[in-house]
């Protein structure tokens, strides 16, 4: 089904590239014959590419190729796969420039923040590559004597990956590369809006000399996502993207038993103390809320402000909030890039009205979409500041996903931390403070997967966990070393070596 953003491109110029499925090892098309247009959010009549529009047949097609070559990877020492994960890391190193620009024309944003994206593919490529020569399991005492315990690492079989736009090739390279250190076979639905470096990414892949049907791609909408959920031979599903999505998902793969790791939305907040550097919490708010026009995930979509310096906070926020540039993420110029398509940006304007008429907060700077001019033929939003809002309003609720940030005051810490805590998401927070108190009681209080102190609410590393609790997500982490207790499951064995029957809980055991 095409989104919005395509079905606009779908009169746009003629000759256009046209690219393919990836299923055991061959660019194939779709066997439905069809295809989307995948735009520039930031011109929509500029088509980056053609791709195939695929359905369940496919995805069939894909698993089957996966199942057929799970057994040759899992039994590929991990130390050889991550010889190749290694390989894979220098080959997006070395095009990191070509990777960057095609990002930026598909999703619209900045230049820079593309080249952090592909950078964060490579962080995670080498990391949880080196995995390969530790994927560390543990030796422990027997409760018998002359028997040994330990406890191994098994892959899960083959993964599922679903993948959204706004980091499109971070968060497939976050399911991906673990998946693969741990010997599984993938089949991954990347995102409709921004196939392209999905498809960068697997290219990659097979240049580094990964075997015929261990990845496998598939390009389309909800079609073929749906029907990779509700495959049978496939043992897990990793999804990032919206809550609704994600609930659905859970609950159709609960039929099967599926493992399912879930990352979904957020309703992030920076608490500013009165005695936080106002500049540097400026600046940091301005990052956060604005960076990616809003569309992360750890966005800094609530600024909680101390009364004392609320006044202040406000006035030189949204006076550096004005001076943003808006425009094509190709220039170098541009700060705030396009939102991803047609539909986001209804979506994002709704919210704006919601925060004028229903909540009635006072709408500080910006507001409207952009459709002059140079506008003219994307998708953008000025960058917008509500102020005076209370932490029950629906746009300090719900998560908005755009270049829309809410200031809301406080009196005390402590009810800082309860604004922050009372939203149904729980990813990212932050607190900017000079006072080491304050910052461990907030570190202490704050409950969400990450907490940055004299920082904003964006910017995790890969080797550290990524996730969030409560509506965000369903209890997993990516990233780090805990991704791994994704990707793989435990097994635990016993070996006896006393020569007759011991039995656990039962036998004496002589001292
Ligand atoms: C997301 O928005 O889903 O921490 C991922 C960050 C990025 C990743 C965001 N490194 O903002």
């Amino acid at each position: 089904m095409a989104t919005a953003k395509q079905a606009k491109a779908k009169a746009a110029k003629p000759s256009v590239k046209k690219y393919s499925n990836y299923i055991n090892g061959e660019w194939v098309k779709s066997s439905s014959g069809e295809w989307f247009d995948n735009v520039n959010p930031a011109d929509t009549s500029d088509v980056v590419g053609r791709f195939p529009s695929s359905n369940a047949e496919d995805v069939n097609a894909a698993v089957a190729a996966a199942k057929s070559a799970a057994k040759r990877w899992r039994l590929t020492p991990a130390p050889k796969r991550a010889e190749i994960l290694f390989n894979l890391a220098q080959i997006l190193a070395k095009n990191k420039d070509v990777f960057t620009r095609e990002m930026t024309r598909e999703m619209g944003k900045v230049l820079k923040e593309a080249g952090g994206d592909v950078q964060e593919a490579i962080d995670c490529t080498y990391y949880t590559a080196g995995e390969g020569r530790r994927l560390h399991g543990f030796t422990t005492p027997a409760e018998m004597k002359d028997k040994f315990a330990m406890c191994v690492r098994q892959p899960v079989g083959i993964c599922g990956l679903i993948t959204p736009f706004n980091f499109p090739m971070a968060i497939p390279s976050w399911k991906l590369i673990p998946a693969l250190v741990c010997g599984n076979t993938v089949v991954l639905k990347s995102g409709e809006d921004v196939p392209l470096s999905s498809l960068n990414l697997i290219k990659a892949c097979e240049q580094a000399g990964i075997p015929q049907g261990v990845i496998n791609l598939v390009n389309g909408a909800s079609e073929p996502g749906a029907a990779l959920v509700g495959h049978t031979d496939v043992r897990l599903i990793s999804f990032t993207g919206s809550t609704t999505t994600g609930k659905l998902i859970a609950e159709q793969a609960a039929r099967d038993n599926k493992i399912v790791s879930l990352e979904m939305g957020g309703k992030n907040a920076i608490i500013v103390m009165d005695d936080a550097d106002i500049d540097n919490a400026v600046e940091g708010s301005v990052w956060g809320a604005f960076g990616t026009s809003g569309q992360r995930c750890t966005a800094s979509s609530r600024l909680v402000v101390h009364k004392k310096v609320y006044k202040k906070f406000v006035e030189k926020f949204v006076a550096r909030v004005k001076q943003l540039r808006v425009g094509n993420g190709l220039d170098p110029r541009t700060e705030v890039g396009p939102v991803i398509n047609h539909r986001a940006m209804e979506k994002i304007h709704g919210y704006i009205e919601i925060g004028k008429m229903i909540d009635k907060a006072t709408l500080a700077c910006g507001g409207n979409i952009l459709n002059k001019g140079e506008y003219s033929k994307g998708y953008f939003i000025e960058p917008t500041v509500f102020s005076d809002v209370k932490p029950k309003m629906r746009i300090a609720q719900e998560e908005i996903f755009g270049p829309v940030t809410s200031i809301i005051p406080f009196s005390t810490l402590d009810e800082a931390i309860d604004i922050v805590n009372g939203v149904s998401y729980g990813l990212s927070s932050a607190i900017y403070t000079q006072d080491v108190n304050q910052a461990f009681h907030a570190m202490q209080e704050l409950y969400t997967g990450i907490c940055y102190v004299n920082s904003a609410t964006i910017g995790a590393e890969v080797h550290l966990p990524f996730g969030g609790t409560k509506g965000t997500g369903n209890g997993h982490r990516e990233a780090g070393t805990q991704v791994l207790d994704i990707f793989s499951e435990w097994k635990s064995l016993y070996i006896d070596y006393s020569g007759k029957l011991q039995k656990a809980q039962i036998d004496e055991v002589e001292i």
